[in-house]
């Protein structure tokens, strides 16, 4: 079995059933470990401009790395996902964020996601559900890389919103 850690995020449609929907579609194929908080997060990058909700999933699953991304790209599809700009709005994101502690570098695929570090609105949940898994190439834990990221961007727990 291998352990994959997802991230989720979306900022348009009903953002939070398409959370709830995701995450039920991943756990036919994969088990769920564990989830993360949800949150709330100002649009990081240039591209897109309403609020998103994100989560971190680890799942367990006998895929190989490949067959995941194929997997989560069919769910994004399934749940509305346009390709329309980079870093523009959509209902669902699903990025790899770790798959083991392997290191994949393909034309499709990078593993560690290229991004975790600078990030808050992964690494605040990261932190929440792995606070003490050593990114492979980083050699820094979840924790440590959210009190060294350099991301101004407000992530606030959903339940905290006033
Ligand atoms: N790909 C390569 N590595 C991976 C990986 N580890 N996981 C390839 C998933 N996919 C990976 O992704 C483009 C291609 O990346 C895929 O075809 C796959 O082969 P995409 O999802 O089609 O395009 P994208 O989402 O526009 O690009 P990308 O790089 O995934 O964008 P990001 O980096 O995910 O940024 N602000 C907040 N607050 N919250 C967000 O969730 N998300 C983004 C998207 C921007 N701003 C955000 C958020
Ligand atoms: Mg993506």
């Amino acid at each position: 079995m291998h352990q994959v850690v997802l991230g989720l995020g979306g900022n348009r449609g009903d953002r939070l059933a398409l959370l709830d929907k995701a995450s039920k579609l991943l756990a036919q194929k994969m088990d769920l470990e564990k989830a993360s908080s949800i949150y709330h997060t100002a649009a990081w990058g240039g591209n897109s401009h309403g609020a998103y909700l994100n989560q971190v999933l680890v799942l367990n699953t006998s895929m190989k790395a490949e067959e995941c991304l194929n997997f989560i790209q069919q769910i994004e599809n399934q749940l509305g996902r346009k390709r329309e700009v980079k870093w523009g709005d959509r209902t669902m994101d699903i990025d790899i964020l770790y798959f083991d502690n392997e290191i994949i570098n393909t034309e499709r695929l990078k593993v560690p996601h290229p991004h975790i570090a600078n990030r808050n609105f992964v690494l605040v949940p990261l932190a929440e559900v792995l606070p003490d898994f050593v990114h492979p190439q980083m050699g820094k834990s979840s924790m440590v890389l959210m009190e060294e990221c350099e991301d101004s961007l407000k992530v606030k727990p959903l339940c905290n919103i006033s």
